[in-house]
């Protein structure tokens, strides 16, 4: 049969289609140092590349209604950085014995492509199919506190950060720094061998409060990770209590101008390259870690992930706006790790995160954004397992402790369902493990609401 006119212009008017339904989103994986974005990812790549069937993702409908194609791996569009190292992460994850990857010291991305079989519009009468391209990015958690530091200048966030060295939980590791800092004259003229000791000390006592004391608002990041500014003049800065008068040329102006040139010449960037120009997001959550280290490294945490969202962009836009600067109209809050507890207390996980969040949430629904909460793993590394003890049942939990030899069963405590002042906290805190990734038999992995997460984030772009 020749190829007819009416061919011609079926294809012709499939191409224009396809340019217009071929659909593109960048998805925003947002989250503290450790609240397991990197896991995150390389679990999204796993079971989309390898595992999308109706049994392992019944919830995202494309899937179960047998609509998804496959999903690949594609070339990323941004050539000037690192490619997320999935085949890397995958080889530890079910390595014998298996371990988590290693923890992101640079800014990473992965761009995968969904084909699948539009359920509705023309396209969908004419049988053909369409591809959902998913663009992401990893990067250190450490760099991303950085970005509450554009909203200060040097006397705001010096006070800032010398207040919180003196709390209970960081005067430990910072009293070496405080006491030095007490020597310094800040009134002098520039002593470029003096600034960067002292700013070695500074270094130091951020990385022990991060080692020894988890907190999460640690800055400038990049003195934990610091990419390739490792040994630059621009990272010799630290706080400083400000003058009564402010004089050029003193340690001080010189500090506050290293402080501004940081913000500029890399936090600013980092921000207006990679944090403005999102279409959904989900903000990872790793609140189990949170409740184990008390009450003030669990405020910390609360404070540090509402400020950080100020500087997403929210709410519907247009069409044709959405083409040039994206803004998030879906969110999705994740109580992660949650496979740390029974999956009885998955509800109390989910509440207590919804009441962190929830005027932030209130807020940004009355501007028109899609909200939704739920407590999730992206790789399980336990089993549920039911103990019966005096006829009741409990809901334990079964593996490898990370960093032990032996398999444990082990009966998590419950988690509050609400935020809890300091008086409220149990004396005995909350002991949570953490476990060792634990694939299955044939080198897959397991995961909990993933799916519920795709279908919310992005099941309308696949109809
Ligand atoms: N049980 C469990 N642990 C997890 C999960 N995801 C991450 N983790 C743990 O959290 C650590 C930090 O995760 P990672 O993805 O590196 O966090 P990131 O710093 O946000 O990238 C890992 O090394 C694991 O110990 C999960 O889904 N379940
Ligand atoms: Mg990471």
């Amino acid at each position: 049969m020749s190829y007819s006119r009416l061919d011609k212009f079926k294809d012709k008017a499939k191409n224009i289609l396809k340019r217009t339904l071929d659909s593109h989103i960048t998805l925003a994986v947002t989250g503290l140092s450790g609240s397991g974005k990197t896991a995150f990812i390389s679990a999204l790549v796993h079971q989309l590349t390898e595992q999308a069937n109706d049994k392992n993702m019944p919830f995202f409908r494309v899937v179960r209604e047998g609509r998804h194609i496959a999903t690949t791996l594609v070339p990323q569009k941004a050539l000037n950085i690192p490619t997320f190292a999935y085949r890397q992460a995958m080889d530890s994850l079910t390595s014998k014995p298996a371990t988590w990857p290693e923890s992101t010291k640079r800014i990473n991305t992965l761009r995968l492509a969904m084909r699948y079989r539009p359920n509705r519009g023309l396209r969908a009468q004419l049988g053909d199919t369409a591809t959902l391209t998913i663009d992401l990015i990893d990067y250190p958690g450490e760099w991303l506190m950085d970005l509450t530091m554009l909203n200060m200048d040097y006397a705001t966030w010096s006070n800032k950060q010398l207040n919180m060295l003196r709390s209970p939980v960081r005067k430990d590791h910072g009293a070496e720094f405080l006491d030095v800092l007490a020597q310094f004259d800040s009134q002098k003229s520039v002593d470029e061998t003096e600034l960067k000791q002292i700013s070695n000390t500074y270094k130091h006592a951020l990385r022990a409060i991060k080692q020894h004391a988890h907190a999460a608002n640690l800055q400038p990041g990049r003195m934990l990770i610091p990419g390739d500014l490792e040994g630059a003049p621009l990272l010799a800065f630290f706080p400083c209590q400000a003058p009564q008068l402010k004089q050029d040329n003193t340690q001080y102006a010189q500090l506050e101008a290293r402080f501004e040139a940081y913000k500029a010449q890399v936090v600013k960037p980092f921000y207006k390259e990679y944090f403005c120009r999102f279409d959904r997001q989900v903000v990872l959550v790793d609140l189990l870690r949170a409740l184990k280290l008390g009450p003030e490294i669990f405020a910390e945490q609360t404070d540090a992930i509402t400020d950080l969202l100020a500087f997403f962009e929210y709410g519907k836009s247009n069409l044709l706006r959405r083409l040039f600067s994206p803004n998030i109209d879906k969110l999705l809050f994740v109580a992660n790790k949650a496979d740390q507890v029974g999956v009885n207390y998955h509800q109390d996980l989910a509440l207590l995160l919804h009441d962190l969040v929830k005027s932030k949430a209130n807020e940004l629904t009355f501007s028109g954004v899609e909200i939704d909460t739920m407590a999730m793993a992206a790789i399980c590394a336990t089993h549920n397992k039911s103990v019966k003890e005096k006829g009741r049942t409990l809901h334990c939990i079964y593996g490898k402790p990370l960093h032990e030899e032996n398999w444990l069963t082990y009966l998590p405590p419950q988690p509050p369902r609400y935020a809890l002042s300091k008086a409220q906290w149990p004396a005995h805190g909350f002991d949570y493990l953490d476990f060792a990734p634990m694939p299955n038999e044939d080198g897959t992995l397991r995961h909990m609401r993933l799916d519920h997460a795709l279908e919310f984030l992005i099941g309308d772009k696949v109809r």
